[in-house]
């Protein structure tokens, strides 16, 4: 009777969790949502410090560009055509480039062609080629020091949404157990509650779970971290269910 009364709660409250992700963005006014973040295009005249600050000051970091999806989402942001400051500097370390947040993939750049140059041509000192500037849809070392240039902020976003995941026909949708073996399943872990599963895959950053009740007395919690497996969703099955998180 006890478990029973746990398990209507926990429903309770994820479906709670469920109703805010189809009506918010999880991102304040005017800041766009993108993968797990929220970005705004500040209008200033700063140089790279200032503008570093300006986006701290909004609880942001100068944004960080780790994948060839989120360059083009950063052009659209800027219409077409940037002309920002953005999070990648070498001041640290001469040709050691890191980002001011943290990076899904290091390795990733869009330098144009011949950059970067430790060279800012318009610097009374050229060699200060420290802090990188996207340009049209590319990137350039520039000076820190220059100003007249926008910034693109990026922070986590306020809230983390759900989803409830149903298939074509739009049945809910759930994968086998055979099938999660074969995912880049990382983390199988048994816990009480949805909402104990929904965090455990945002503190590892995984973009989807699927719960099942196993017993009557435990949920079993399935975290995916492979956006690219989302085909191999099959028809749900009593007592299984499957959310995206983003
Ligand atoms: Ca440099
Ligand atoms: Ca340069």
């Amino acid at each position: 009777m006890k478990m029973k009364i746990t398990i209507v709660i926990t429903y309770i409250l994820v479906n709670s969790l469920v109703s805010i992700s189809t009506n918010g963005s999880g991102c304040q006014d005017l800041w766009h949502p993108f993968g797990r973040s929220c970005y705004r295009l500040f209008e200033n005249t700063f140089n790279w410090f200032d503008s570093l600050e300006a986006c701290v000051a909004n609880q942001a970091s100068l944004v960080t560009i780790d994948t060839e999806q989120k360059n083009t989402f950063i052009v659209e942001l800027c219409n077409g055509s940037c002309n920002v400051w953005i999070g990648f500097n070498d001041i640290d370390i001469e040709g050691g480039w890191q980002w001011t947040a943290e990076a899904e993939d290091n390795t990733f750049t869009k330098w144009i062609s011949n950059e970067p140059d430790n060279y800012d041509p318009g610097d009374s000192d050229p060699n200060t080629g420290d802090c990188a500037m996207m340009i049209g849809t590319t990137w350039r070392d520039f000076s820190c020091s220059i100003r007249l240039v926008n910034s693109i902020c990026e922070r986590g976003k306020d809230i983390y949404t759900s989803k409830r995941v149903y298939s074509d026909s739009g049945s809910p949708a759930c994968l086998k157990e055979s099938e999660l073996a074969n995912l880049t399943l990382t983390s199988t872990t048994s816990v009480r509650s949805r909402i104990d599963c929904f965090n455990l895959c945002i503190s590892v950053n995984c973009t989807g779970f699927q719960v099942q009740i196993t017993s009557k007395s435990t949920l079993t919690c399935d975290l995916l971290r492979s956006e690219g497996e989302h085909a191999q969703y099959k028809f749900g099955h009593t007592d299984c269910h499957m959310f995206r998180v983003t």
